[in-house]
């Protein structure tokens, strides 16, 4: 069995997603997602120019031989442009072996661990009172965890929250817009929103929050350990990710679970904070983390040492990355919550998803391989269109951590 051709889809139904299709001489296809938010044409040139000429005429059903080609072979190992395109070939090369074999693709994986997936909803606003309001319209939808993110008195925008009661898209058309911050008014406001929320809907709901990267170790210490009354079930990217030794400060001063690795691409991005059990989730999604084939040894990896999976599942990644998770976290024993911010109803036009949210949890279809698919010609109504995610600066104009 040969791959015959490759092609990129770059298409922007209400935002930018970039999708690989592989063909075979079987007339089988496979679908992988390779957006990169803000980079996505980056990664698109680095498919068409470098790895697509060097898929042709390999055997699809080596997925662990062609990971390793596009991985070691480059000599420039990692990154996430780099990542991101192997991640989509993977996917792309086990859905055609689900196709194949016809069977879903969690049967490739290791089989249902479970029947449903537990996700966690969104809820922001932009003060108290909306976030609130907001989680308690999530609350409503039957979820039962919810991140709470909210406008902080005295700084202008806030990263993570809509604006103009739109739904919250992270990137902006055009060049990155710069937003300001200020960590010490951000610290003295977050355990009053955890305090109100435990207050109005009790204990039974699991409540998460996002840093976004943005305390400094001992910053983060403080908040993880002012959290703890509200027994929240993460505290996602207390600190930036690549000093990993600064998950230590974190661990050292609290009880608060943390997650982590949302940019990250690499098993070694997680050596020391799983050996040395700073983290309780990792973040890493299929798509940025080099697909299933890299991923299953990852999460295999964290099992050993009681960490459990969390994955990104934002809006910039596609309904491919959706259901390609649904399959993963349905096989493997050490899923712990998927993250699940719904696309815009547009996305739909363009993919056939396979996947659908019930109380709380979400459950994935019985098609063979991955199961979404892709629409060409309606993909061509909506080109790519340039968006950015934000940049931060402190209020005296330092440029900031993300
Ligand atoms: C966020 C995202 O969902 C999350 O946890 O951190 O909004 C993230 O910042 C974007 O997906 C980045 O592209
Ligand atoms: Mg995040």
């Amino acid at each position: 069995m040969k791959i015959t051709d490759a092609k990129v889809i770059l298409c922007s139904p209400g935002r930018n997603f970039v999708t690989l299709k592989i063909l075979t001489d079987q007339g089988v296809y496979g679908l992988g997602d390779a957006t990169l938010n803000g980079r996505e044409k980056a990664v698109a040139t680095y498919l068409e120019e470098y790895c697509i000429p060097a898929l042709i005429g390999k055997d699809p059903q080596n997925t662990e031989d062609i990971w390793h080609y596009f991985y070691r072979g480059v000599y420039w190992k990692r990154g996430a442009v780099t990542m991101t395109a192997i991640s989509a070939i993977d996917m792309a090369l086990w859905d055609i072996k689900g196709k194949l074999l016809n069977t879903p693709l969690y049967n490739l994986l290791g089989g249902k661990s479970r029947d449903k997936i537990l996700v966690y909803a969104h809820a922001g606003g932009k003060d108290l009172d909306e976030t609130m309001e907001n989680a308690g319209m999530e609350i409503e939808k039957g979820f039962h965890a919810v991140r709470i993110q909210s406008g902080i008195p005295g700084i202008g925008h806030t990263y993570g929250v809509p604006t103009d009661s739109k739904p919250y898209e992270p990137a902006q058309k055009g060049l990155p817009r710069e937003d300001y911050w200020d960590t010490p008014k951000y610290l003295n406001f977050v355990p009053e929103l955890f305090e109100k929320f435990r207050s109005i809907y009790g204990d039974g709901i699991h409540l998460l929050h996002d840093v976004h990267h943005r305390c400094t170790p001992i910053e983060a210490a403080r908040l993880a350990r002012e959290l703890e009354p509200y027994h929240l079930f993460w505290l996602e990217d207390p600190v930036s990710g690549e000093l990993q030794e600064g998950l230590r400060h974190v661990r050292n001063h609290s009880t608060t679970p943390i997650a982590i690795g949302e940019v990250f691409n690499s098993v070694y991005d997680y050596s020391t904070l799983i050996t040395e059990q700073l983290i309780d989730y990792i973040r890493m999604p299929l798509v940025h983390g080099g697909g299933f084939t890299h991923m299953l040894k990852v999460a295999a990896f964290a099992s050993v040492y009681h960490i459990q999976t969390g994955f990104h599942g934002a809006t910039d990644l596609s309904p491919i990355t959706m259901a390609a998770a649904l399959h993963f976290n349905t096989a493997i024993n050490n899923f712990g919550i998927q993250e699940y911010m719904p696309h815009q109803e547009i996305v739909n036009d363009v993919f056939r998803i396979n996947y659908r949210y019930q109380k709380g949890y979400m459950h994935i279809g019985d098609e063979p391989g991955i199961g979404v698919d892709i629409d060409e010609q309606k993909a061509r109504k909506y080109p790519y269109s340039m968006a950015c995610l934000p940049v931060n600066r402190k209020t005296d104009g330092t440029m900031f951590y993300w």
